[in-house]
């Protein structure tokens, strides 16, 4: 009797009390430079919120994702490589007749399964020319915002289409877009919060040309110049509404059970002159760090460690398995995935789960990531107008980022051995890649009075 009461006290008959499924908000910014935010080491401009959200959590300092906004998006609400999508090549634009295919079953739908109450507020880009591709019939419960990328702020036109939604119907309330969104997302952490989890996805299209601000955004910087200034406007704009949507998740009470995850969705286009990637490579649309290495943070009070840093290299496509594993959902991708788990590497300082990580492969262009070693090979432009033609010679460059981060001297030629090997792993991938779906735009194109509404 004593032994089995000793043992009774070792394992006690009453089970543990399962992880309460945290609320997630994931706020992405666009086109958003990599060493901007004050939390990545910016100076010029000014991102309280954004740098005190950061500071309660860990930063992530080799976050990659696509090198351009739809790809980016696909990647994370699928799991897989826009390769597999064939949204490697550009991006959604506004004449496409495909999207994100719908054989995919993306994140919102999995985090259902798991009770989750799901919202995108914000810029969509995975495609807008039938029904069944737009979010409220792929797995979220609320829409609000735009399809399209690089719309007016304030007019909510692209391209002489008006883009502004509820619940995909056209909608017509007034404003600067980064205001619209901030509120909304606000007034739906109010009307969710407490009432079992949920997951809010808030892709904002700031800080994306067209560059537009009101102008009390810019005052704050009267030393910058032209479109870097208003630039700098529309950050500080996008910095305040994260302050309000985190002092929202504080006010409903509801902080200690959220997960914050912040990103941008491809690194600074034009840096030096309107973004700043710090001192990596290029920038928007190419594959060097400056391109794909991106801002980002996630925090979660008690669970992630305040100040951290991650330096091990992670892929937008790993929120998908490691949002669904931490959330419990029972039904996720019947399709293979690429992204792995990073919550032992994000809490427990674990290695990255990549032995690899592909950072595209095109019929012009690829780049993989293997520890410290990264390969890019060039044969030509992508050309979204002709995605599928090759161009001439390959031009191959081997970097090891340990020692040269900032990619300014290619290994290729001294180490044969490793171009092999990372080429090698970069074809296998290529061999699985369907082929790129970006077409011109036809000539009998007809734009819609309103984006995504049939005429
Ligand atoms: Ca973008």
């Amino acid at each position: 009797m004593a032994l089995l009461a000793a043992i009774a006290c070792t394992f006690p008959a009453v089970a543990a009390e399962p992880a309460k499924k945290p609320n997630i908000v994931f706020i992405l910014a666009d086109d958003l430079g990599r060493a901007d935010c004050g939390f990545m080491g910016g100076t010029e401009i000014k991102t309280p919120n954004i740098d005190k959200l950061a500071a309660a959590g860990a930063t992530l300092d080799a976050f990659y994702v696509q090198p351009v906004c739809s790809p980016t998006r696909a990647a994370f609400l699928t799991g897989r490589y826009p390769m597999r999508h064939g949204l490697q090549v550009g991006v959604v634009r506004p004449w496409a007749q495909y999207g994100l295919p719908l054989d995919e079953q993306i994140l919102p739908e999995g985090l259902k399964t798991a009770g989750y109450k799901t919202a995108i507020v914000g810029k969509w880009h995975l495609g807008h020319h039938a029904p069944d591709y737009l979010p409220t019939h792929r797995g979220f419960d609320h829409q609000y915002g735009h399809y399209n990328g690089a719309l007016d702020y304030f007019t909510h036109i692209r391209d002489g289409g008006f883009d502004w939604h509820r619940d995909d119907r056209v909608n017509h309330d007034a404003g600067y877009s980064t205001h619209l969104i901030a509120k909304e997302a606000v007034k739906q952490i109010e009307e969710t919060a407490g009432r079992g989890p949920f997951f809010l996805y808030v892709p904002f299209n700031a800080v994306h040309a067209p560059h537009q601000v009101p102008e009390k955004y810019t005052a704050a910087y009267p030393d910058l110049k032209g479109e870097r200034r208003t630039y700098a406007g529309m950050l500080s704009a996008m910095d305040e509404g994260v302050g309000q949507i985190v002092a929202a998740v504080e006010k409903t009470g509801v902080r200690q059970d959220t997960l914050f995850i912040f990103s941008s969705d491809n690194g600074g286009p034009q840096p030096g002159r309107v973004t700043d990637n710090g001192k990596f490579r290029a920038g928007k649309a190419t594959l060097y760090e400056g391109g794909v290495r991106v801002a980002a943070c996630v925090t979660w009070d008690g669970k992630i460690k305040a100040g951290s840093v991650v330096t091990e290299p992670l892929h937008a496509v790993d929120l998908y398995p490691t949002l669904l594993n931490l959330t419990g959902a029972t039904v996720a991708q019947k399709l293979p995935l690429d992204g792995k788990d990073f919550w032992p590497t994000i809490v427990e300082g674990k290695p990255t789960p990549h032995a690899d990580i592909l950072l595209n492969t095109t019929p012009n262009s690829g780049a993989i990531r293997a520890g410290d070693w990264k390969l890019v090979v060039t044969r030509g432009a992508d050309d979204p107008d002709n995605p599928t033609a090759t161009g001439g010679k390959e031009r191959i460059e081997l970097f090891n980022l340990k020692d040269d981060p900032y990619e300014k001297a290619t290994l290729a030629t001294k180490n044969p051995e490793k171009v092999k090997d990372l080429h090698g792993r970069l074809d296998g991938y290529a061999k699985q890649a369907v082929a790129p779906k970006a077409k011109p735009k036809p000539k009998d194109f007809v734009t819609p009075k309103v984006w995504g509404e049939k005429d």
